[in-house]
């Protein structure tokens, strides 16, 4: 109860950040978008997602954070536009029942039409096993939502259990490898199995495929041996606060 009390005080005295971690084309080096990750910075704290996210979720408290952090990358696209002609993705994490909402759309038009950039500087991130719950309840939402430019990416992507035929139907552009899967290739050989079958699939249906938590070169190799050139990780960056994401974007870009 303290936590949820706090929770709420935090967005209206504005403690919540948004951090940004790129994602890499390895067989160029080039950004090809960012993902937001948010921080809550209370006092000298940093309190990290999974201490407040579920918290947010089980009090609805992830609503108004959810439409907060929308609004905050809008504002992020048009600021490294200008600064530095960003045109780029930002991807945001979305729960499931942000999808269900009848006003996701319109938040997300007025977000950009007041920054001035195209729906295609927002992408959103459902996680795979939020997708398969409520998939009926939420797939008129992806569909729409891809019409207007809004690209969808599946988080967690091999941890859920997607059937084949679910996704050949469903407007996504974009699955994510779960870094779980990233962790243990070359040391459990059922890894290098699923990432072997996720790239193919992907490939097989059109859909990018981004390799998560690449930590070391060697991961990079194998993945990108595989087929798989978009990766994000700490071995490129961990994520950043927007002063610190850009000197590095900047580099890169
Ligand atoms: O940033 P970090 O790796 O600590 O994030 C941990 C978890 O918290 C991830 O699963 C991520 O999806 C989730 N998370 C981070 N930022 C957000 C956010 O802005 N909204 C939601 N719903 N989840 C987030
Ligand atoms: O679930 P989601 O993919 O949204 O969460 C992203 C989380 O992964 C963030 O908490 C981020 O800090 C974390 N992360 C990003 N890159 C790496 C990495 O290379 N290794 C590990 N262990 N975690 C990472
Ligand atoms: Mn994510
Ligand atoms: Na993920």
């Amino acid at each position: 109860l303290a936590l949820e009390s706090a929770l709420h005080k935090a967005i209206e005295r504005d403690e919540l950040v948004l951090y940004y971690q790129p994602k890499v084309d390895v067989s160029n080096g080039k950004m090809v978008g960012v993902e937001a990750l948010m921080r809550w910075r209370r006092g000298d704290l940093l309190i990290q997602p999974a201490d407040f996210i579920p918290v947010a979720e089980e009090t609805g408290l992830i609503v108004p954070m959810s439409e907060w952090a929308l609004r905050q990358a809008a504002k992020q696209a048009r600021i490294w536009a200008d600064a530095f002609g960003f045109s780029d993705s930002i991807a945001v994490n979305m729960p499931n029942r942000m999808f269900e909402r009848t006003d996701l759309i319109e938040q997300i038009s007025a977000a950009v039409r007041d920054e001035g950039i195209p729906h295609s500087m927002i992408q959103l991130e459902i996680t795979e096993t939020g997708l398969m719950k409520d998939l009926q309840r939420v797939i008129p939402s992806l569909h729409r939502l891809t019409e207007i430019g809004v690209q969808i990416a599946v988080d967690d992507f091999g941890t859920g259990y997607s059937s084949l035929a679910y996704l050949t139907s469903l407007p996504i552009a974009e699955v994510k490898i779960d870094r779980s899967f990233v962790r243990d290739l070359g040391v459990l050989p059922q890894s290098l199995a699923v990432v072997t079958a996720i790239i193919a699939l992907a490939k097989s249906l059109d859909l990018k495929v981004v390799a998560e938590g690449v930590e070391n070169q060697r991961q990079q190799d194998v993945l990108y041996g595989e087929g798989c050139s978009l990766m994000q990780g700490f071995l490129f960056s961990k994520p950043l606060p927007p002063e610190d994401i850009q000197v590095w974007m900047e580099q890169v870009v």
